[in-house]
């Protein structure tokens, strides 16, 4: 829930966007092989491996450095190629979607190697290519990308770097929906409306205030909001909530 919320956030500020309405796709490969780990592993239920070798590693094998992560991949297999997973066709309508994966460092600091991992939405630019040292723990990325008629779309993350059978790990795809008819908030927009009439208000004050004191008198105390603006303001604020 902590994860989903937060990509969230992320992509409202980029995109200017809503609220997430759900993954569309999901994996956390952890179903993969009957649960057991794979060495060049090309079994995947959502994704084929089309360049290179991947390995199925995690809980259960020799490569476990990740409590509650079950399985996770190993972009560089055991055959010294770096490997390259496109996912299943994915149906999408036209909006706005957030792409969320985690990657960690190979957490093998013997293998020196640079690698590199990118994520590409097929076919667009690559939205992000990650190199991390081999300690990096898992850690959540985020891109959006935005649709204006109806795609259909793989996700592709490929490996690139030394192939010492060594690679980042890649755990935790989601592909999320943005839903867009949420925003801008009308309510958001009349309380931003009134808080402007209210700081015009408070420079009428103050410029009736600095009038009263050149004439030698106290100019109040500002009145803030009034009563009619205070009672508007609850009343948008609590239909924002009943929505
Ligand atoms: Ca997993
Ligand atoms: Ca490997």
């Amino acid at each position: 829930m902590t994860r989903s919320i937060a990509t969230a956030i992320a992509c409202i500020v980029l995109l200017g966007a809503g609220e997430l309405q759900g993954a569309i796709f999901s994996d956390n490969f952890n179903g993969e092989n009957g649960g057991a780990y794979q060495l060049n592993y090309t079994g995947f239920a959502n994704w084929t491996v089309t360049a290179g070798t991947v390995d199925l590693i995690g809980e259960g094998s020799p490569w476990n450095w990740f409590t509650g992560y079950g399985l996770y991949v190993d972009m560089d297999g055991s055959t010294s190629a770096p490997g390259t997973m496109l996912s299943i066709n994915l149906d999408l309508d036209p909006g706005q979607y957030v792409l969320s994966y985690e990657l960690a460092g190979s957490q093998r600091p013997g293998h020196p190697a640079q690698n590199w991992v990118e994520a590409t939405v097929e076919t667009g630019p690559t939205l992000r290519t990650v190199s991390l040292a081999p300690n990096a723990p898992f850690a959540v990325y985020e891109d959006c990308f935005t649709l204006a008629a109806p795609t259909t779309v793989q996700i592709r993350f490929s490996a690139s770097g030394v192939g010492d059978n060594v690679g980042m790990l890649l755990d935790n795809v989601m592909v999320d929906n943005v839903k867009d008819d949420v925003i801008p908030e009308p309510a958001s927009v009349a309380i931003w409306s009134l808080i402007g009439l209210s700081w015009i208000g408070f420079g009428a004050w103050r410029r009736r205030r600095n009038a009263m004191a050149r004439l030698g008198g106290d100019g109040g105390q500002p009145t803030g909001w009034s009563d009619a603006n205070r009672t508007a303001i609850h009343q948008i604020i609590e239909r924002g909530r009943m929505r």
